[in-house]
């Protein structure tokens, strides 16, 4: 099966994306082929410094090769660098109900987030993520809950083009992790962990392990003293039950039982120390890809050849359907 996905260059990626999204990627790449993408051309719908973005897309490629990418198996490319991403995104635009672009959760809390700048991007935003998903015949998209509705959206336009101009795309389906799939904040457990918001509310993939330490430490909990899983009445503590079983490879269950008659402190601690070990080989792998960014630089290269060849063959199937020449 064809596999897409893809992460905004801006920002640090952090325990949400890594569960969420990537570790359902590196499950994939086994037995699929994928393709992961560094989306620049999203990145720039929020404010941002055009100096650093290059840095900041080099560095996401370090990330998804230190978290377990491998090109060997898999592509990655930077969006921009594909100009089909923009071409079909302006002749889809063309098919989208402009009514759908403006209930999406996410353009309405991006417009609140950032309100000195709405701009028509934002809006166009899942338009964007549509063409991507669709040039490349895209059958599954791993992802995090928030993105469910653009991938809903993405099949809508595909069933629309279809229908108009004919058979074209493969219509795409979402796969979400039952566990992963939304992580949140360790300063607002209501809210999902964000990379646009403070540092102290995320922890970083590369985060050292003092910084791990102190933003454990620091994350909000609930009244009350007991472990236990309740979303309802424990949002902070269920989070961080979550982020736990996740990284250490343990039930909720087994967790609740180890701390049974333990109080909030001596959770963190361990649970500080569980997501250090597991973090730890990340960090190590990232030190041995920044001392090798020509190779990082020949992986996204050989990427982009290899993403344009299907772009480019769907886009002349595209311009065909609608009489273009
Ligand atoms: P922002 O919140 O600023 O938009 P982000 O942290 O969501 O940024 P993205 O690049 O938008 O980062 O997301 C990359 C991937 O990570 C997407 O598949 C998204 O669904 C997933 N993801 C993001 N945040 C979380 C989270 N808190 N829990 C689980 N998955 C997440
Ligand atoms: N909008 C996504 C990133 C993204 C994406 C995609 C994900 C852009 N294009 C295609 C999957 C498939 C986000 O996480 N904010």
């Amino acid at each position: 099966m064809r596999v897409f996905s893809g992460i905004q260059p801006t920002g640090a990626i952090h325990i949400g994306n890594y569960l969420g999204a990537i570790r359902q990627w590196i499950e994939l790449q086994d037995k699929n082929e994928c393709i992961f993408c560094i989306v620049d051309l999203h990145a720039l719908t929020s404010p941002y410094d055009p100096a650093k973005l290059e840095n900041s897309i080099l560095e996401k490629a370090i990330v998804y090769l230190a978290a377990g990418v491998n090109p060997e198996k898999s592509v990655i490319f930077i969006q921009s660098q594909v100009k089909e991403h923009t071409e079909l995104t302006w002749l889809l635009n063309t098919v989208t109900p402009l009514g759908d672009l403006g209930r999406m959760t996410q353009f309405k809390e991006k417009s609140k987030k950032f309100k000195e700048n709405v701009n028509a991007g934002l809006l166009n935003y899942p338009v964007l993520m549509a063409a991507d998903i669709l040039l490349y015949q895209t059958e599954i998209v791993p992802v995090g809950e928030d993105q469910k509705q653009h991938v809903e959206l993405a099949r809508t336009i595909a069933r629309k083009f279809n229908q108009k101009f004919g058979e074209t795309f493969k219509i795409p389906e979402a796969k979400i992790s039952e566990t992963g799939k939304r992580i949140m904040s360790l300063s607002y457990p209501a809210k999902k962990m964000s990379k646009t918001d403070p540092s102290e509310s995320r922890i970083d993939i590369f985060d050292s392990p003092e910084k791990i330490k102190e933003k454990i430490m620091r994350a909000v909990t609930d009244t009350g003293k007991s472990i236990k899983y309740d979303l309802k009445k424990k949002p902070g503590i269920s989070n961080l039950l979550t982020i736990y079983s996740l990284l250490a490879n343990k039930t909720i269950e087994e967790l609740e039982k180890k701390f049974e008659k333990k109080g909030y402190a001596e959770f963190k601690k361990t649970l500080a120390n569980a997501v250090i070990d597991a973090l730890d080989p990340f960090r190590k792998k990232q030190q041995e890809f920044l001392s090798r960014d020509v190779y990082v630089k020949t992986i996204l290269e050989q990427g982009k050849k290899r993403a344009q060849l299907i772009a480019g063959s769907t886009m002349a199937d595209v311009r065909k359907k609608m009489g273009l020449s």
